[in-house]
């Protein structure tokens, strides 16, 4: 089983890669752009994303939509996380949590997959907080001020632990089932 994950983002072709890798099913990276819908949930964004795509003629693929998600800042950036990632960055993020001491933040991840003509959309989270500042060089985007377990901030632990605690990681599990239901893998 091959699948497409549409993405610019070559990190989470990574990601999907190791985590799919012993199910047999192969991960190819594709960039074909596709209009996403600006609302305040995730699971529209894949949705619509899905239509335009298949509209397009397109089968067999992954698109996701992650997002951060703080507390303190009543859900910002959430669903505007890669607007914010491209613009002010990380260090607009730390800014703004200067002097915040309720650090509480959520990744989620939202993954729409089409398999033979099916639909399956999940979703996973992964609570966590927001470092007082960067630190680690692994992963991407909000890694290195993202930390699950309050310590150790996603950029400084491996992409294995990353995986079995993310958001990413979360959302796959719940499609691995879906999928192992569907093909008996
Ligand atoms: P595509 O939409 O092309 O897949 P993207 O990087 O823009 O790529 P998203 O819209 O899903 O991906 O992600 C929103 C933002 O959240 C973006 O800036 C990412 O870098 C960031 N992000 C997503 N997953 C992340 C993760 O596991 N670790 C750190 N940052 C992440």
């Amino acid at each position: 089983m091959r699948l497409k994950v549409i993405t610019s983002n070559p990190g989470k072709v990574e990601e999907y890669q190791r985590m799919f890798g012993d199910l047999g099913i192969e991960m190819e990276h594709a960039r074909i752009p596709y209009d996403e819908i600006q609302t305040s949930e995730l699971e529209e964004v894949v949705r619509k994303g899905m239509d335009a795509l298949r509209s397009q003629g397109l089968k067999d693929f992954i698109i996701d939509d992650s997002g951060m998600f703080v507390d303190a800042l009543k859900g910002f950036p959430g669903v505007y996380s890669a607007y914010v990632q491209k613009t002010v960055g990380n260090d607009g993020i730390l800014t703004l949590m200067e002097g915040v001491e309720d650090r509480g933040a959520v990744f989620k991840c939202c993954i729409g997959c089409d398999i033979d003509g099916e639909t399956i959309i999940v979703t996973g989270e992964c609570p966590g907080v927001i470092l007082k500042e960067g630190r680690g060089e692994k992963g991407f985007g909000y890694d290195p001020i993202f930390s699950h377990d309050g310590k150790r901030s996603f950029a400084e632990i491996g992409l294995e632990e990353k995986n079995s605690v993310s958001h990413r990681g979360d959302a796959v599990k719940l499609l691995r089932e879906r999928l192992k239901a569907l093909a008996d893998l």
